[in-house]
Order: structure tokens, then sequence, then C-alpha cells
């Protein structure tokens, strides 16, 4: 009597496994910031700190929050929680204006750049029009 051993057809097993870091890369998120008591959402800049952070996802082809009002100094971290590859590009009307390109990120990737000056800059997503933000960084208390 032989051991039944499970062998999982090949196409199957490869599809999997995406599937699965995509969860995992998803719950390690998710815990992480769960420690984090103000990740996302727009009131993240109530405690005076000088190393914010924030987090903006990437749902489907959009950026969420899309607006967003920092610090000066905070690091915006762009989370690809979408099965697709963005980009996050500075400029405005989708002309790249050199101060930030991420490359691409690919889903369950993310990209992060501090904001040092005050001001506001957009950016958007090379692959999908309509995919666009806008980073507001005003003076730190
Ligand atoms: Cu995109």
């Amino acid at each position: 009597m032989h051991s039944i051993q499970f062998i999982p057809s090949d196409g199957k097993f490869r599809l999997r496994i995406p599937a699965f870091l995509t969860a995992l890369f998803l719950a390690a998120f998710f815990i992480t910031s769960c420690g984090d008591d103000t990740s996302t959402g727009p009131d993240i800049n109530d405690n005076g700190d000088s190393s914010d952070e924030a987090v903006i996802q990437m749902v489907g082809q959009s950026f969420s929050p899309s607006n967003l009002e920092v610090d000066a100094g905070t690091t915006v971290t762009w989370q690809n929680s979408s099965d697709m590859v963005h980009t996050v590009t500075s400029g405005s009307d989708r002309e790249h204006d050199e101060l930030f390109n991420s490359g691409d990120v690919a889903p369950g990737n993310s990209y992060s750049f501090t904001f040092t000056d005050t001001g506001t800059f957009d950016y958007f997503c090379i692959p999908h029009p309509g995919m666009a933000g806008t980073i507001t960084v005003v003076e730190s208390d």
C-alpha cells in the first residue's frame, strides 16, 4: 500500500502562487499598518513629529485617497493593492515634470517619496488615463 501523493496539476499550481503571494503581501501590509494608528485617510498629519508617513492605496485604476494633505517631511507610500501594474509619476495633464517617477509598480509592491518642500504636487499613472492624484504639502507645526 503506497501513501497517497498529491501532485497538483502544473497549471493550477502555478496559478495559485501569485494569488497566495498577493494575499501574503496584503496581510503583511494590513498587519503592519494596524500598529500605526493613522496611516490612511486625509487626517494623517495630526501628530507633530518629524517622521510622518502616509499611505495611498492603488485600487483598481485609482489612487485612494486621490487628494492628500501632509506636513513637509512626510514620506508618502503608494501601495499597489490592485491586480495591475501602475506608476506614480509627478506632473499634471499627463506630462511628467521630473520630480519623481516610480516606474512600474507591480501588484503587491509599493513606492515611497518624501516630500520636503511645501506646495501642491500633482501626479498620475502612465498606463491609465484618468488615474491621478494630488499631494498638498504644508509647513509642519
Ligand atoms: Cu494605473
